[in-house]
């Protein structure tokens, strides 16, 4: 077993059952002009998270272990996000609306990309998501069965929605799973927090979180 410095206590793995999950590193969220901003947040509070996953992503790929993108974005006829989705608060623009990046979290439209420097490679896994959580409605948990992962690693955007949502959903089917604390980020720094703080609450209740750093030494000597 290779071990990560990790909290509350380090995280053991087995490479063969490890991937690496990144959650929403999307243009949407990370960009002026998309669904982010169209909820009044602050994009440019996300961009920190950016160059640590571009390191985690290259360490994994380096490794030989699979890497895995998920895209939070709809059907164009919206049939698969649900009115009280759409319909909730009051935002700029609402999803499938059309802004400057095309239409707001519609699948294949320029604002659901995955930002250039963390753009997915060939052979990749790429999940669509229509919910928070990637397991919901996706074919996520299939895909990692077919590989025969029971450890994640964990990155992306934002901290206390979709990945904290996942992270949840991995933990309900018994993955251990572990978030790259540099590597995502929230419109709400305090939410950041205390995500990390209820993570690792209670003996890793939901898991564990490490630095880049220490999952990247893990994975390389
Ligand atoms: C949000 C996400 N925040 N990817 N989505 O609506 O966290």
């Amino acid at each position: 077993m290779a071990m990560v410095r990790a909290r509350p206590f380090d995280f053991p793995f087995s490479p063969a059952t490890l991937a690496l999950v990144v959650i929403d590193m999307q243009r949407d969220f990370l960009e002026p002009g998309g669904f982010g901003a169209s909820l009044g947040n602050d994009v440019s509070l996300l961009a920190p998270a950016v160059p640590a996953a571009r390191r985690l992503i290259a360490g994994f790929r380096a490794a030989g272990l699979p890497v895995i993108h998920t895209m939070e974005c709809h059907r164009p006829d919206l049939s698969d996000c649900p009115e009280a989705k759409r319909s909730r608060g009051a935002p700029r623009l609402r999803i499938g609306d059309d802004g400057p990046m095309g239409r707001i979290l519609i699948a294949g439209e320029p604002g659901t990309a995955i930002v250039p420097e963390l753009a997915p490679i060939a052979g990749e896994m790429v999940i669509e998501k229509p919910g928070k959580g990637a397991f919901h409605a996706t074919g996520l948990g299939d895909g990692l069965a077919r590989l025969g992962i029971r450890q994640l690693v964990l990155a992306g955007v934002t901290t206390e929605v979709c990945v904290q949502t996942t992270m949840r959903e991995a933990n309900d089917r018994g993955f251990d799973c572990l978030l790259a604390e540099d590597a995502t980020e929230s419109y709400f720094p305090e939410f950041k927090a205390a995500t990390l703080a209820m993570i690792r609450a209670q003996g890793a209740i939901v898991g564990w979180t490490a630095r880049t750093d220490a999952v990247l030494e893990a994975l390389h000597g």
